[in-house]
C-alpha cells in the first residue's frame, strides 16, 4: 500500500483509518461552543497544573488533520509533540492493536512474557545506529527511559556523575527534571533535584557563533575541570535539542563528544525521544553524522500514539545490571508493543525517512522566503520534518516570545495547530505527521506566512 505519502491527492486520507477529508475547514470560531463547554468541565475536573496549547477537544484525527467536537478540521503541525509520525490511527497500528487487545491486554512481561516485547526489542536492535550486539528494555514514557539509561550507565561504569547540556530536556520525573535545563514550567517549586547532575554548554551556532571545535573545547573543559572525566557515568544529549528550540549542534560536535566519551570510559547516551523514528529524515538523528551512541533512548514516535519507550544499547552495558534491576508493571505492554510493530512496519514499507526529507524540501524554501520578507525570523533550523524558526526583534538577535505567542495564536485561530518551544520561548516548531498531504502542508505555510507578516 502507499500509506503516508505527502503527495496524496487533495481530499483523501493518505493513511486510511478514519477516512477524514484532508482539508482545513472552520465551521465555528476556534474554540467553538462545544469545546468551550468541555473546557469549563475540564477546569472543574482536571488539575490546573496540567497545561494546554489549544482548547479544542478532538474527536477524530488522521492524515494531516485533527477534527474537533464542533466539526472544525484543523491542520496538524504538531503530531501530539512528535508522536504520530505515521499518522493518527494509522492502518497497521489500528489492525495490530485491535488484534492484540482482543487476545490479551496484559500479563506483565516480568511475570509471563509474550513475543511482541521481544519483537520490538529485535526491531530496535536492528534499526538503531551501529551493527554491534545490542539489547533493549521497554518502558512507558520517555522520562522513564532516560532514568533507566542513567541507572544502566551507573551500574556499568560504577560511577555516579551525569553530564547534561544547556537547553536540554529529558522529562518531568525527579531525576529527569534535574537533567532538564529550563526552569519554567518544568522545575519551578518542585526541587530539591537529584545530585550528581552537571550541566555544560551546548553548541548553539545561531547564538554562540562557535564552530564544533570551539564549542567542544568549551564543553569538555567544563567536564574535565568541574566534574572530572573519571567520575562521569554518562553524557546524555539530544542530537537536536527539542524542547530547547530545535537546536542543531555545529557539525562535528556530536561525533567529538562521542569520541571524548569513548576515550574516557563514559557511556554516551543519545536521547532520541523526540528526534527518533524517521522524524529527522533518517531513522535516528545520530545517523546524519554517523554517530553510534552506547545507549539510545526512544519513545514518542515509536508506537503510533500508544505509550511506549525504550533503552537500546551495547549488550555488555545493557547486561551489566543485575537480573530484576530493570522493569515496571506496564513497561512494554502488549498493546503498546503491537502498536510499535505496526508503526515500524509502516515506516519501513513507506520509507518514511524519505517522506521527512521531502517535507523539509517543501518547507525550508518557504521559511527562507518568509525570513526575507519579515525580518522577525532570526534563524531557520532543524532536519526533516523537525523544523523551527526562531523569532527575534527585527535587526537584532533579541528573542521575541511575545511575537512567537501571537503568531502561534493567529495560526490557531485560522485552524493550523503549531507548537512553540525554546529556552527563551521564541521558537515556532513544526512537527507534522509524515502522513500529511502536501496541499495541507502548503496551506499551513500560507497561514503561517500571513501570521508572521502581520504579527
Ligand atoms: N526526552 C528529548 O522531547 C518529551 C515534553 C512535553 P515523556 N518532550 C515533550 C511536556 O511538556 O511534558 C521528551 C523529550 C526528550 C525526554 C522526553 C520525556 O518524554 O514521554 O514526556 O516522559
Amino acid at each position: 500500500m502507499t500509506a503516508s505519502s505527502p503527495t496524496a491527492p487533495a481530499g483523501t486520507s493518505p493513511v486510511g483509518g478514519p477516512a477524514l477529508p484532508q482539508q482545513r475547514r472552520l465551521v465555528t470560531e476556534i474554540p467553538g461552543p462545544r469545546s468551550v463547554e468541555l473546557q469549563t468541565r475540564r477546569t472543574a475536573a482536571v488539575s490546573s497544573g496540567v497545561g494546554g496549547t489549544l482548547p479544542v477537544f478532538i474527536t477524530a484525527a488522521g492524515g494531516g488533520v485533527l477534527v474537533d467536537v464542533d466539526g472544525n478540521s484543523l491542520i496538524d503541525m504538531g503530531s501530539g509533540i512528535a508522536v504520530t509520525t505515521v499518522g493518527n490511527a494509522a492502518p497497521h497500528v489500528v489492525s495490530r492493536v485491535q488484534e492484540q487487545v482482543a487476545a490479551f491486554t496484559h500479563t506483565c512481561f516480568m511475570v509471563t512474557p509474550y513475543a511482541g516485547y521481544v519483537e520490538v526489542c529485535e526491531a530496535l536492535n536492528r534499526l538503531t545506529p551501529g551493527s554491534h550486539e545490542k539489547r533493549s528494555a521497554l518502558f512507558n514514557a520517555g522520562a522513564e527511559a532516560v532514568e533507566n539509561a542513567v541507572k544502566i550507565a551507573r551500574a556499568y561504569t560504577k560511577r555516579q556523575a551525569v553530564v547534561v547540556f544547556e537547553h536540554g530536556y529529558h522529562g518531568r520525573t525527579n531525576l529527569t527534571m534535574g537533567m532538564t535545563a529550563k526552569n519554567m514550567p518544568y522545575k519551578q517549586s518542585f526541587g530539591p533535584f537529584a545530585p550528581e547532575v552537571y550541566r555544560v554548554p551546548l553548541s548553539y551556532p545561531y547564538r554562540d557563533r562557535l564552530d564544533a571545535k570551539d564549542a567542544l573545547r568549551r564543553a569538555i573543559t567544563r567536564i574535565d575541570k568541574e566534574v572530572g572525566a573519571t567520575n562521569v557515568a554518562a553524557i546524555v544529549i539530544e542530537p537536536i535539542a527539542g524542547e530547547g528550540g530545535f537546536i542543531v549542534p555545529a557539525q562535528g560536535f556530536l561525533p567529538g563528544l562521542a569520541e571524548y566519551a569513548q576515550a574516557n570510559g563514559i557511556v554516551f547516551v543519545a536521547d532520541e525521544i523526540q528526534t527518533g523514528f524517521a522524524r529527522t529524515g533518517d531513522w535516528f538523528a545520530c545517523d546524519h553524522e554517523g554517530v553510534v551512541p552506547d545507549l539510545i533512548t526512544t519513545a514518542k514516535g515509536i508506537a503510533g500514539g500508544l505509550p511506549l519507550a525504550a533503552v537500546t544499547g551495547r549488550a555488555q552495558i545493557m547486561d551489566a545490571v543485575h537480573t530484576g534491576g530493570l522493569g515496571g508493571t506496564f513497561g512494554g505492554n502488549p498493546v503498546a508493543c503491537a502498536a510499535a510493530l505496526g508503526a515500524i512496519a509502516t515506516m519501513e514499507e513507506s520509507d518514511l525517512p524519505a517522506t521527512a526529507r521531502h517535507i523539509e524540501s517543501v518547507m525550508v524554501p518557504r521559511l527562507r522566503a518568509m525570513a526575507e520578507k519579515s525580518g522577525r525570523i532570526g534563524d531557520i533550523r532543524g532536519r526533516g520534518a523537525m523544523l523551527a524558526v526562531e523569532l527575534v526583534i527585527p535587526g537584532s538577535d533579541e528573542p521575541d516570545p511575545a511575537a512567537t505567542s501571537a503568531v502561534a495564536a493567529a495560526c490557531h485561530t485560522q485552524g493550523v495547530l503549531v507548537l512553540t518551544a525554546g529556552t527563551y520561548g521564541n521558537v515556532l516548531r513544526f512537527l507534522p505527521p509524515l502522513s500529511i498531504p502536501e496541499h495541507l502542508l502548503t496551506e499551513a505555510l500560507d497561514v503561517l506566512e500571513q501570521a508572521v507578516l502581520t504579527a
